[in-house]
């Protein structure tokens, strides 16, 4: 159980060192493993309910501003007619972004972290409650804006996608290598920008797969559809399989 695999930690040592240790430190780190573990055991559960639904769960996470939903707008107006879809928004403050999913016309729900830098699975759980989402459906997760924190927490997804823009630079893989080895499919995206930037995509490319060379790329301007066709290919086989 959730509960009782975290709760172990709390009544374990009672230390009679020689003061040497730093105990602020140890707390620190035994809260941390705490909430890792719960938020992992509740991550499970919503795995367990998406199998259970036959829904296709993707978790996307990326630096602020790279394109996120403008990928989701783009890629939910191709397949919203095939697949049923909805969509769960990650950001510290506003409903700017579910409001533009919901101009789309599926389901979408915000959820404001405040000042938490990543979704947990708790709040996945209890915004996929009042989605009330349909079997075999397609569910979006877009993480708040942030190449650190949302790669070391798994919400139960079946993929997660990491998008980078070339507007960012071709190192950033090399900088924050743990979101790019957390996924499994990488999206570049802006590609329309290439051209006026000293950014160079077969360059950032090498460097995404020095990192974790089992990522799936994909190239794509969600601004003018360049890409998007396969990017949505991608989505639908998977599906199917
Ligand atoms: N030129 C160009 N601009 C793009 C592209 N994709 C997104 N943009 C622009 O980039 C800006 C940020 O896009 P968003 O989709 O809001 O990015 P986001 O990742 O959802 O941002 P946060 O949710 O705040 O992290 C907007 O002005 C978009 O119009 C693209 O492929 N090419
Ligand atoms: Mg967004």
């Amino acid at each position: 159980m959730c509960t009782e695999d975290n709760n172990h930690s709390h009544h374990h040592h009672h230390h009679h060192d020689d003061g040497s240790h730093d105990h602020t430190h140890e707390k620190v780190i035994e809260i941390k493993k705490d909430i890792l573990s719960s938020n992992q055991c509740l991550a499970e559960r919503n795995r367990g309910y998406f199998d259970a639904k036959n829904i296709f769960a993707i978790n996307i996470v990326s630096s602020p501003g790279s394109g996120k939903t403008t990928i989701l707008e783009q890629t939910i107006e191709r397949l919203k007619r095939i697949i049923p879809i909805a969509v769960i928004e990650g950001d510290q403050q506003t409903s700017n972004d579910a409001d533009r999913i919901s101009k789309t016309g599926v389901p979408a729900i915000q959820i404001n972290t405040q000042n938490g830098c990543h979704l947990e699975a708790s709040m996945i759980q209890n915004a996929v409650k009042e989605l009330g989402l349909k079997d075999s459906s397609l569910l979006f997760i877009e993480n708040v804006g942030n190449l650190v924190c949302p790669a070391v927490f798994d919400l139960g997804e079946e993929i997660r996608v990491v998008v980078v823009s070339v507007t960012e630079g071709d190192d950033k893989p090399l900088k924050y290598p743990y979101m790019f080895q957390s996924a499994q499919v990488c999206i570049i995206n802006k590609i329309d920008l290439a051209p006026y930037l000293k950014s160079d995509i077969t360059l950032l490319k090498e460097n995404i797969l020095k990192v974790n060379h089992h990522l799936r790329i994909f190239e794509i301007s969600a601004e003018d559809g360049t890409g998007m066709d396969k990017w949505c290919d991608y989505l639908k086989t998977y599906r199917s399989e």
